[in-house]
């Protein structure tokens, strides 16, 4: 069976003092970057961990740090940002909610005003109503919260967090009041009970034979892959089920690269009417869908253009279990996904799957204008085996489903949280959790004018993502919606930027042959940043999003 809680199994120490054991137990979890930045409440913590083996990440903005840190958590499995009390901690609450809405495990560490500072409810700089405000305020987004007040359980409080972030694969909250960092603290820890995240035997087996009758019965079953089979690591376990019984797999927006997109039996992304036709015809006429991990989001489903009926479901995630419409209580992911493994289901020889998708072949017309299609074609070439692309939102997310990655897990971006932003400052973060890594970072113009300034940070460490902004001279995704002068932007001419930052560099491109030769030096240019400036037309727009508006324009036709 499965053992829910991976953090019981690591070894307590006897650290000194509150904050030396804090950072003890956040290496013993898998951490080696935190991100942040710096402020009174905090200094004396970030001096420890400027002392330790942690390196510790300064970006230009907390809300960055906060996305740099999720990006890392998605790929390492823990991330850690660390700022001052309210000014930096608030701002980092719009990423914790992204973390807990996607399910990323992030820890926010957050300085405080000293306890015995609080003593008579001075108004000491940066405290907003109460000196509860912001751990009130997190306990909304984070699934355990605590502030380390008292040194006699601060060891408990410190496992009883992580232990819940790695459970639940959602952020949690540490505030350390800064006189109480150099605390000693009694070195009483006890690891975490296994218990929790077992399935109850009973209903795990009335789902499962259930299940397996389904599947067995069926003519088309299909598998609808979800984001939570990336979360708590299940991707062998697809691989193995989709291969032994000879499953087709489908994915959704926000797990897109959750299995090889060259796997055989891989046919797309399941999204309504924003994906290719066959894939959802093949997905909407199956009698048996197999959903394992996904969250039925208005994203997922295409703004609700999908057509899934809940009878022909088995649908389980971490945190409920569907067959035919009847729930299984107490049923988890990876139990479920083990029994189905072993049980006696027929092998298939699927037929009728969509095609599947090739590159299309790309050769530059010289002075042809490019278009969104066309700079997604090429950029499908420029994909290699060690490349995450990372999507922002607006058309670099809608564009980017369309490519084909190489390898598993290749694909970050807000798919369902959508905040803007994400994709500059989530690079830092995907690279230092894997210097084996190189960004593609998709951003457009929009999103890039609100974390864009990181490339500043990307500088300073030496990172070298290429950075494609999709420059449509504002908020494209907007326009058809409601336009106005709104979704207007100042035009920055982004290949510049490296002159202010000092390091990187810039390309402007209009043309195919200049998109041609701009990615081609910005491959070869793996010391530092490449950003690249495609200039587009306004009222062009990717073919995923064209496929979206036409199925919504029939419908109301
Ligand atoms: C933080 C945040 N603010 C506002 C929005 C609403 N929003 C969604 S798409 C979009 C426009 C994005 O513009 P851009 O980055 O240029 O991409 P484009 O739509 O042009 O492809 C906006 C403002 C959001 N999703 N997140
Ligand atoms: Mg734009």
């Amino acid at each position: 069976m499965h053992k829910g809680n991976d953090f019981a199994s690591l070894k307590l120490s006897n650290s000194s003092n509150v904050g030396a054991h804090l950072i003890e137990r956040l290496k013993a979890c898998g951490i080696s970057h935190v991100f942040g930045v710096p402020g009174d409440y905090v200094l004396g913590f970030f001096k420890q961990l400027s002392d330790s083996e942690i390196s510790l990440i300064t970006t230009c903005d907390e809300l960055s740090a906060g996305y740099a840190a999720d990006a890392y958590a998605r790929i390492r499995g823990i991330g850690v940002v660390c700022v001052t009390y309210s000014v930096g901690g608030l701002k980092v609450v719009n990423a914790a909610a992204q973390a807990y809405a996607e399910k990323s495990p992030l820890v926010v560490i957050a300085g405080a005003p000293g306890i015995t500072e609080r003593i008579g409810n001075p108004l000491l700089h940066h405290k907003v109503r109460t000196f509860e405000t912001q751990k009130k305020v997190f306990e909304e987004v984070t699934v355990a919260s605590t502030v380390l007040d008292n040194p006699q359980n601060a060891c408990r409080e410190i496992e009883r967090v992580l232990a819940e972030v790695l459970r639940l694969k959602r952020p949690g909250y540490i505030e350390v009041p800064r006189d109480l960092v150099f605390a000693p603290i009694e070195p009483s820890c006890a690891a975490i009970p296994d218990a929790e995240g077992l399935s109850n035997p009973d209903t795990l087996d009335g789902a499962v034979e259930e299940a397996v009758m389904m599947i067995n019965e069926a003519e088309q079953p299909v598998i609808i892959a979800g984001i939570e089979l990336h979360r708590f690591r299940l991707q062998d376990k697809l691989d193995l089920l989709a291969n032994k019984v000879r499953l087709p797999v489908a994915a959704t927006i926000l797990a897109k690269s959750v299995i090889g997109e060259y796997h055989p039996l891989y046919i797309g992304i399941y999204e309504g009417a924003m994906g290719f036709p066959s894939v959802r015809d093949y997905v909407e006429s199956s009698d048996c869908l197999i959903i394992l991990g996904a969250f039925m989001t208005d994203v997922n489903l295409g703004q609700y253009t999908a057509n899934i009926d809940q009878n022909k479901a088995i649908y389980v995630t971490s945190e409920q279990c569907f067959v035919r419409n009847r729930t299984y209580p107490d049923v988890c992911l990876p139990d479920f996904i083990d029994e189905l493994i072993a049980a006696p289901l027929r092998q298939r020889t699927p037929r009728g799957l969509p095609q599947p998708r090739l590159r299309e072949p790309f050769k530059a017309h010289k002075g042809q204008k490019i278009t969104v299609k066309r700079l997604f074609d090429r950029l499908n070439w420029a994909l290699e085996d060690n490349t995450v692309v990372v999507a922002d939102v607006g058309d670099a997310l809608f564009g980017g489903l369309d490519l084909i990655t190489h390898r598993r897990t290749e694909f970050l971006s807000p798919g369902y949280y959508l905040s803007l932003g994400f994709a500059v400052p989530a690079s830092i973060g995907a690279q230092l959790a894997d210097s084996n890594l190189r960004p593609l970072v998709l951003v457009g113009d929009g999103a890039f004018q609100m974390t864009g300034l990181e490339v500043s940070t990307i500088a300073r460490l030496g990172l070298n993502p290429v950075i494609v902004v999709l420059n449509n001279f504002g908020y494209a995704t907007e326009r058809p919606l409601q336009d106005g002068p709104f979704n207007d932007l100042q035009v920055w001419q982004y290949s510049r930027i490296p002159e202010i930052v000092g390091g990187g560099r810039g390309a402007v491109v209009t043309t195919e042959d200049e998109l041609e030769q701009a990615l081609k030096v910005a491959q070869a240019n793996v010391k530092e940043f490449t950003i690249i400036d495609v200039q587009l037309d306004p009222r062009d727009s990717s073919p995923a999003l064209k496929r979206l508006t036409e199925s919504l324009a029939k419908k109301i036709r």
